[in-house]
């Protein structure tokens, strides 16, 4: 037991290399806002670095330059005040700082400032040159609005690559906070206020978002996905959002139609499919296009079901009650399962 502490440096190098896996390290920065933010950190680590060389080694000349030696018998002589070197010594910290400060500073403007081009919304080629986003936070799930399309998502984020995203957090509960590590630091969902930030990524992909102000009993499962694909894609998204495909709205195989009456019955009141639907839960028009389900697990047919009987179990303390047999038995179960995967707008096959 004495020495486990030994352990701690093996174990936080564990931990970290956990990081970067998936697109989830502000380390590996994506997009402007990232690198304007991941260069403030190289920043602030080459002065520490610094001040931490040339201290250490003054520290260390001075250990072994007046170390006692055999012979010595008395104390030397004593110094008080030297106006020289305390004029250095606080000359160099002043300019360390304000070399911290004035980028710090700066960027932080930038950053804060969401406004778009004065001339309009839309560039040369008539594409929209930013996408606006309400970010919604709920207990333990996200919600994404996307005012200008009129459509609302759940769980993943979808945005066109090389646009600028502005994003307006609230809250519909308790504080939370939404970070997406690639794109951008994090920033608060305040219930009642709204804060605004902006990101841009380059490329697509899928990069992982979370939670991250402590928000209940299911806050470490509160993640969610920033999808980014290139703005046609994303254009046929949301209009397929606004107005979905006949499988979505009218799914034909037999089993589906079954699963869809199931839908009406049980969930219809909490879930949205397209215009259809309450919007307690998360809008399930695109379910069968998740990557994972609730935020965090595998959307296979064995989870899905396992989530639906025992949600509290997966989830603890979320909005959605269980379903047990006597509410909706295995055949109805099956059914809804095959409806649910049927939900795609996107696939092109
Ligand atoms: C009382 C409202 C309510 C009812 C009724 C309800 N749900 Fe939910 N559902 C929720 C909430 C809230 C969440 C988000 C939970 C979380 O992640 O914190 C959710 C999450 C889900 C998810 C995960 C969504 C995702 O994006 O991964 C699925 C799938 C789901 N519900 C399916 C159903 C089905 C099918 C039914 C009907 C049998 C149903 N729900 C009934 C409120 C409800
Ligand atoms: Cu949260």
């Amino acid at each position: 037991m004495k020495y486990l502490w030994r352990l701690l440096p093996l174990s936080l190098i564990l931990l970290m290399s956990g990081c970067g896996v998936q697109n989830l390290s502000a380390l590996d920065p994506q997009g402007p806002v990232a690198e304007m933010q991941y260069s403030l950190i190289q920043l602030s680590l080459y002065i520490m670095i610094f001040v931490l060389v040339i201290v250490f080694a003054i520290y260390i000349f001075v250990l072994y330059r007046f170390r006692e030696r055999p012979g010595d018998t008395h104390i030397p002589k004593q110094v008080h005040g030297n106006r020289t070197l305390e004029t250095i010594w606080t000359t160099i910290p002043i300019l360390l700082l304000l070399m911290l400060a004035i980028p710090n500073v700066m960027d932080t403007f930038t950053l804060a400032d969401v406004s778009v081009n004065e001339e309009g919304e839309e560039s040369e080629d008539g594409e929209m040159d930013h996408v606006v986003v309400e970010v919604m936070a709920h207990q333990f799930w996200w919600e994404f609005t996307y005012p200008d399309y009129d459509i609302t998502a759940g769980q993943d984020m979808y945005i066109p690559t090389d646009t600028r995203i502005i994003i307006e957090l609230q809250s519909s509960d308790v504080q939370h906070s939404f970070w997406v590590p690639a794109l951008a630091g994090k920033q608060d969902n305040v219930p009642g206020i709204q804060n605004d930030m902006w990101f841009e990524a380059p490329e697509e992909g899928v990069y992982m978002g979370k939670c991250t102000e402590l928000c209940g009993p299911s806050h470490w499962l509160m993640d969610f996905k920033v999808i980014a694909v290139d703005p046609d894609t994303f254009e046929t998204w949301a209009s397929n959002m606004a107005e979905p495909p006949s499988n979505v709205t009218e799914p034909e195989g037999e089993v589906a139609v079954d699963g869809r009456g199931v839908f009406e019955q049980s969930c219809i009141s909490c879930h949205a499919v397209g215009d259809d639907g309450g919007n307690i839960g998360p809008n399930l028009t695109n379910y069968g296009e998740r990557e994972v389900l609730a935020g965090y697990m595998d959307p296979t047919d064995e989870n899905l079901e396992a989530w639906l009987r025992d949600t509290q179990e997966y989830k603890p303390g979320n909005e959605m009650p269980n379903f047990d047999h006597e509410a909706i038995n295995d055949e109805e179960m099956a059914a809804l399962i095959e409806y649910l995967n049927e939900l795609k707008i996107l696939e092109e096959e």
